[in-house]
Formats: C-alpha cells, sequence, structure tokens
C-alpha cells in the first residue's frame, strides 16, 4: 500500500496500474517496459503538462471534432491508465474506440474490450478484417469500418512503424507519446508529448470548450499548428526544466 503522503504518490500509483495490468492479462509485459521508458522522460518534463503539449492537446480536439471519422486506437497500456477517460474522449468527438494491438493475441483483445464494456464503452470497432499494409500480420490486424477506413486516428503510446503506415493509408494521426524524439513523435501530424494520464483529460476539456466554434475556426487551429515547431517547443521545456533544477 502506498501512502498518500509519499512525495511520488501519483507516478507510483501509475505504475501500479500497469502492474495490474499485466496480472489481469490487459497489458503486455513490454508494457512494463513501454512505463519506465514513459516516466523517465515524464520526470524531465517536470511531471506536469507543458506549453507546447497544451497547444497540441486544444489542436488534437479540432482535429477530432472536424474528423468525419475519427477514431480512439487503445492499447494494454492505456485501457489500464485512462479507460474511463478514454470512454469520456470517445463521446464527447464522437469517436469509437478500436482495442489495437502490438503484441496481438485475440484473448488479450477480448479482454480489454470486456474491460472497456464494463466500464461504460458503448461505440467500438472489434472486427479484425482489415489489414494496414506494410506491416507484418498479427499488429496489421484493425476493423474494416474502424481504424482502416478512419480519415483521423488518435494513437496513445504507439509504434513507430505502426504510425508510419497508418500515415502511408493518408489518415490524420494524432500520437500521445512522452518521448518527443520518438518515432512515432516524429511521424505523426499532431504529437502531444504529455503522459496519457493528463493528455486524454486534457483534450476533453479542450473539445469541450472547442464544441460550438465553427469549422473556420478549428481549422484556423489546425492551419496554424506547425508538429515540428512544437516538437522543438517540448524539448526546450525540457532543457529549461533540466537547468531550473541543476
Ligand atoms: O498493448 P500492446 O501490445 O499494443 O503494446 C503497447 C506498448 C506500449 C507496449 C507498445 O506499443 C510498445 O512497445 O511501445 P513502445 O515502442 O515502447 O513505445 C511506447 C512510447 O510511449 C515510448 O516512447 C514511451 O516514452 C511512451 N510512453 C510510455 N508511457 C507513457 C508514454 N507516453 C505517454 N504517457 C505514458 N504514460
Amino acid at each position: 500500500m502506498i501512502p498518500k503522503s509519499h512525495p511520488r504518490y501519483e507516478s507510483l500509483m501509475t505504475r501500479e496500474k500497469i502492474v495490474e495490468g499485466v496480472e489481469k492479462g490487459i497489458t503486455s509485459i513490454q508494457g512494463l517496459i513501454a512505463q519506465g521508458r514513459g516516466e523517465a522522460f515524464d520526470y524531465l518534463l517536470g511531471e506536469k503538462t507543458s506549453k507546447s503539449a497544451l497547444q497540441a492537446e486544444k489542436v488534437s480536439a479540432a482535429v477530432l471534432l472536424l474528423a468525419k471519422k475519427p477514431v480512439i486506437s487503445v492499447n494494454g497500456n492505456a485501457a489500464v491508465l485512462v479507460p474511463e477517460e478514454l470512454i469520456r474522449l470517445s463521446d464527447i468527438v464522437n469517436a469509437p474506440l478500436e482495442v489495437n494491438l502490438f503484441h496481438r493475441t485475440q484473448e488479450r483483445v477480448n479482454k480489454i474490450i470486456d474491460h472497456l464494456r464494463s466500464l461504460g464503452a458503448k461505440r467500438m470497432y472489434t472486427k479484425s478484417d482489415g489489414l494496414i499494409p506494410g506491416l507484418e500480420h498479427e499488429r496489421a490486424k484493425v476493423d474494416i469500418d474502424g481504424i482502416f477506413s478512419a480519415d483521423v486516428v488518435l494513437v496513445p503510446l504507439e509504434d513507430g512503424d505502426r504510425c508510419k503506415a497508418l500515415v502511408d493509408m493518408g489518415k490524420k494521426v494524432i500520437a500521445i507519446d512522452l518521448n518527443p524524439l520518438s518515432r512515432t513523435a516524429q511521424c505523426a501530424h499532431v504529437t502531444i508529448v504529455d503522459n496519457i494520464t493528463r493528455a486524454v483529460p486534457n483534450v476533453s476539456r479542450a473539445a469541450e470548450e472547442l464544441k460550438n466554434s465553427n469549422d473556420n475556426e478549428l481549422q484556423r487551429l489546425v492551419n496554424e499548428f506547425d508538429n515540428k515547431k512544437n516538437l522543438n517547443g517540448s524539448i526546450e521545456e525540457i532543457i529549461g526544466h533540466l537547468t531550473f533544477i541543476c
């Protein structure tokens, strides 16, 4: 039991969720390594949402609201860290969820679907009748009516190869990744360099604020956004934070 008074309570509780996810067969064992990598970058960011991340979160909300067929991809880490928050975002921006795994087993896919449904997820794509071109079989499987035909895909904690394959399919890709240097971060159209635990509620908040804006206003936000510049901003914020604490 971790006491609430522990200075690293939030971070340790997040770690516990991932461990529980592995024990329940929802999160992959590799998810533990991904979590460790994420923690290290979050530490460098001061474990808070940076200005650049907040801007990327706002633009992501605009992209999702403008989309004709948005889909939120859910993997084994996202499913245990922010299931309710993903369901809420899905409802706000009208983007169904689709379980899409890198280390794919049908058993784990089914467990995650059941887990999300038990928490109230209604609109989900659950078939695996499509393949993302250019990837090996198992990790390429998607729903033809879901990710395969989506115009916008939100991918939290995505692998670089798959992110590129989705971009190559002509989709607009929003990534959540604490590592601004990762291939995923570099190849997505909008990269949110923030912890998924903060990023998803922030995108939902922004979507609620922007919901009554007209398409021109939303499009202006998107057009003014430059992902490379925003990533550089995240890196500068990390450097600034390190300079501040050293
Ligand atoms: O459940 P599966 O089979 O789909 O597997 C999911 C993981 C995440 C294990 C898989 O996609 C994977 O191996 O991912 P990578 O290549 O390790 O990349 C994960 C990225 O997410 C890294 O750049 C991490 O820094 C970042 N990351 C980890 N935890 C978080 C995070 N980003 C945001 N929030 C986090 N909590």
